[in-house]
């Protein structure tokens, strides 16, 4: 009889996922019974939509920019799943679960368990959620009553007729990463603002506001003359405002169902949310959420992959066994778990201090230390993800890399994690000006200590012990290296990954002791013993001159 190989399945996405609910029965105390039921509602429907998925697979967006009798609409049509998918993000709160009450300081958690469980399923519908989530919270931090009166309702409800997203429009032609040189003007009229430029990657440009930054007329350069406009960009047909024109999508590697569009901005409406100067600090809340949720998609791709990756190696057999029973398959596999762990704790990690901070309840350690934590965990789950999601799809063989199996998409989206939000680079660079406010790097040690200090079992004492000598060796490194700025420069990814990793392997080690105290499992503590192994301490210092050598 011939063969047919069967093609991998998800089973519940709450249930398979070996870390997230011991992470939420410690950190919850006792909150996780009044949740699970929804996520293990949604980590079912995770599942049911990978069938929708691959149905979907090649409906991508379509930009019409021209009615029948000539009229300018720039509709832009999307894929059957978004629709769902927005219902679905309304209904379920993957917005609005942060800013509710009911979990308290918990809020954050509770909303990015549910991301972490469906947001894999959303082909990326995420994108807009992270923007609406950040658009919420720099309202709310702006202190403009009226806009916040206007939006938050919308951008918070649970009502999928009446919720809103919104765009973030940021990156002009001159670049995503040094925002100062933006060109778009702001011009006074009739007693309010019209904008005037171009905006080269417009992601959520079917939402109905967007958050932008325009350079009211006579303003200095760099970014301190840059100001931050809210933008009614739909009306409640779904029309486009005046002076916004959609010029094309854009044909990019991965994100296919995502509608990024360059536009014309001749005229646009725009109000002021603050100040009209100091644009790229007023939008900073933004960047916050953004690459909180940006850590989050990270792991919760990676756990996806994995789960495909697992459940092909229980089917698959060759040379005689499952691929679940060849050790070379299973040792590989083992790998990209602990690091699946890691990412995951520290993702949550700057989601649970994140919450604790908005709440009021943070310590002044936490305080002191989200600012940095925040770049840390953006950075270094999304470079993970990437790893994970191209491990995952070899791991399938011939069948990951042909596209009407869906495996491929996994990489092709994991690759724009350590871009949008700002690349690795600038994210280093960033947690390097963090850790340069009072009390930052103190605020990283203490907290990587702290989730140590428990830690009693034999098994974790070494990787314990490479957690704590990872931490000291990039802090003395950066603070010898302070005199020299090229030199800090050179190493600023290679101590931002040191941070990153040695604190995904101290949050392990603690989190381990504690499934061990609780009957909760060996999986964390295996991790930790895995992750040590790959290596947590990149710090090093290369030869300037043969980095020109090889360069130039
Ligand atoms: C699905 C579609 C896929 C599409 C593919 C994706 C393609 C890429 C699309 C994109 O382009 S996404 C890119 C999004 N862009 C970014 O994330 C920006 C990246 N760049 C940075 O983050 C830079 O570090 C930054 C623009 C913020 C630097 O700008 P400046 O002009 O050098 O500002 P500066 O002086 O560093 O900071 C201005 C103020 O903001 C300072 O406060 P003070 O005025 O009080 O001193 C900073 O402390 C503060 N600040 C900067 N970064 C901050 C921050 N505060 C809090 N958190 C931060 N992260």
């Amino acid at each position: 009889m011939a063969f047919f190989q069967d093609p991998p399945r998800l089973g519940n996405q709450y249930d398979d996922d070996p870390i997230l609910a011991s992470f939420l029965a410690r950190g919850l105390e006792g909150e996780l019974a009044t949740i699970e039921p929804e996520l293990r509602e949604l980590g079912a429907l995770s599942a049911e939509l990978h069938g929708f998925q691959l149905a979907d697979r090649l409906n991508e967006p379509v930009h019409t920019p021209w009615d029948p009798w000539g009229r300018r609409i720039d509709h832009i049509e999307v894929s059957p799943l978004w629709k769902e998918a927005a219902r679905l993000a309304a209904r379920h709160g993957l917005v609005a679960a942060g800013y509710e009450d009911r979990l308290g300081p918990h809020a954050r958690v509770h909303q990015f368990a549910l991301v972490h469980v469906l947001g894999a399923a959303l082909d990326v519908y995420t994108c807009p959620l992270a923007m609406t989530d950040g658009a919420a919270r720099t309202l709310i931090e702006s202190g403009n009553r009226e806009l916040a009166e206007r939006a938050l309702p919308r951008l918070l409800s649970r009502d999928p007729a009446r919720a809103w997203t919104s765009g973030q429009w940021m990156t002009e032609r001159t670049g995503g990463s040094d925002v100062g040189l933006s060109e778009t003007i702001a011009r006074r009229h009739d007693g309010g603002w019209t904008l005037h430029g171009t905006k080269w990657f417009t992601s959520a440009t079917t939402a109905e506001m967007a958050l932008t930054l325009g350079r009211p007329d006579g303003n200095p350069d760099g970014s301190r003359g840059l100001a931050l406009f809210y933008v009614q960009v739909r009306d409640d047909q779904g029309r486009l405002a005046p002076g916004i024109s959609v010029n094309r999508l854009k044909d990019k590697l991965g994100t296919r169902k995502v509608p990024t569009a360059e536009l014309t901005l001749d005229g646009a409406p725009a109000i002021l949310v603050g100040g009209a100067s100091d644009g790229v600090r007023a939008i900073t809340p933004m960047l916050s959420i953004t690459r909180t949720w940006n850590a989050v998609c990270s792991v919760s791709g990676m756990r996806r992959g994995l789960n495909l990756a697992r459940d092909y190696a229980r089917r698959r057999r060759a040379f005689g066994a499952l691929l679940t029973d060849k050790p070379l398959h299973a040792d590989t596999l083992a790998g990209l778990e602990a690091e699946y762990a890691g990412a995951f704790l520290l993702a949550f990690r700057a989601v649970t201090v994140l919450g604790r901070l908005e709440r009021g309840v943070a310590t002044d350690h936490e305080a002191r230390l989200m600012r940095a934590l925040t770049p840390i965990a953006k950075l270094t789950t999304a470079k993970q993800a990437v790893a994970i999601a191209s491990e995952a799809i070899e791991s399938c063989g011939g069948a990951g890399y042909v596209e009407d199996t869906g495996l491929p998409q996994l990489l092709r989206d994991a690759q724009v994690l350590p871009i949008w939000e700002g690349t690795t680079n600038v994210l280093s660079l960033d947690t390097l000006r963090a850790l340069g406010k009072g009390g930052a790097v103190e605020a990283v040690v203490a907290d990587a200590r702290d989730h140590l200090a428990g830690v009693r079992d034999a098994g974790l004492a070494a990787p314990a012990q490479a957690a704590r000598a990872a931490l000291d060796h990039a802090v003395v490194w950066a603070q010898g290296a302070m005199s020299d700025p090229a030199r800090l420069e050179a190493g600023a990814r290679r101590v931002a990954l040191t941070l990153g990793r040695s604190l995904e392997l101290a949050y392990l080690c603690g989190h381990a002791q504690w499934c061990l105290d609780h009957g909760r499992g060996g999986y964390a503590a295996a991790a930790a013993r895995r992750l040590a192994r790959h290596g947590v301490d990149l710090v090093d210092d290369l030869d300037a001159a043969d980095t020109r050598a090889l360069t130039s």
